[in-house]
């Protein structure tokens, strides 16, 4: 039985709807994910279903045993009421994480919007290149070392620890533009993206990303990671 429902955009695009799924996911809830297609992704609310249902417009949206909750970081830390090993057990690590987390929430624009997440694309070294910018190569620098320090502190692999949780959760759709748009960090910070990659919920995300309609699919988002722009 369901106690509620998820609701998220086009999995291949939609990097807000990877962190609350991930975060529902890691702790167990029990809920239908309802995924509405959107007409893009920068946020815009510019997708008519996705207004007529979430409050601020936007997803994800979660609907759990009669809580409405939105915005990414919000339903991780209900997801985490509800199974606290989605932050360290630690109080110290704890505040640490929630920062990272909350760092994430609030910043690396640059990288965001010059490298959008594509799950179905993978960019050519001439395309990154294209596209680079010392402010995203200072993005990169900077979440290299938020994730060196969350794994110091907690023991890795993943940014949580042994399992990944809430840091983990808001940090997944950067270890998807990293790998899709081939962007090249430190050894330790590659070795992160391996290990989350690999890990059973985001591969369970990426293979439902594979199996979207094709009419979902957004040629604006593709054009930006294909060589064509190059020509
Ligand atoms: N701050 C929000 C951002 C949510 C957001 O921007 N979601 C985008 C999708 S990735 C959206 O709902 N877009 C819908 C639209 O543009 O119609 C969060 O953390 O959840």
């Amino acid at each position: 039985m369901s106690d509620g429902r998820l609701v998220i955009g086009n999995r291949r695009y939609s990097s807000w709807s990877l962190r609350g799924w991930m975060a529902v996911r890691l702790a167990g809830l029990k809920v239908t994910v309802t995924t509405i297609p959107m007409t893009r992704v920068d946020g815009a609310g510019a997708t008519p279903a996705i207004k007529a249902v979430a409050p601020a417009g936007l997803v994800p949206f979660l609907e759990h045993q009669g809580a409405l909750v939105w915005e990414s970081l919000a339903i991780c830390e209900y997801c985490a009421e509800l199974a606290p090993a989605l932050w360290p057990a630690d109080r110290a690590a704890r505040g640490t994480l929630r920062s990272i987390a909350t760092e994430m929430h609030g910043g690396f624009l640059p990288l965001r919007r010059a490298f959008p997440m594509n799950l179905g694309a993978r960019a050519s070294t001439a395309v990154r290149d294209a596209r680079m910018s010392a402010e995203i190569a200072a993005d990169l620098t900077r979440i290299a070392a938020l994730w060196a320090q969350a794994i110091a502190l907690t023991g890795g692999p993943f940014l949580n620890g042994a399992a990944p949780g809430a840091a983990d959760a808001m940090y997944a759709p950067v270890v998807n533009r990293i790998h899709g748009w081939n962007l090249t960090l430190p050894p330790a910070a590659s070795a992160y993206v391996e290990a989350l990659l690999a890990h059973p919920a985001m591969r369970e995300w990426q293979a439902d990303a594979d199996a979207e309609p094709a009419e979902w699919i957004l040629p604006h988002y593709e054009a930006m990671i294909s060589d064509e722009q190059l020509r």
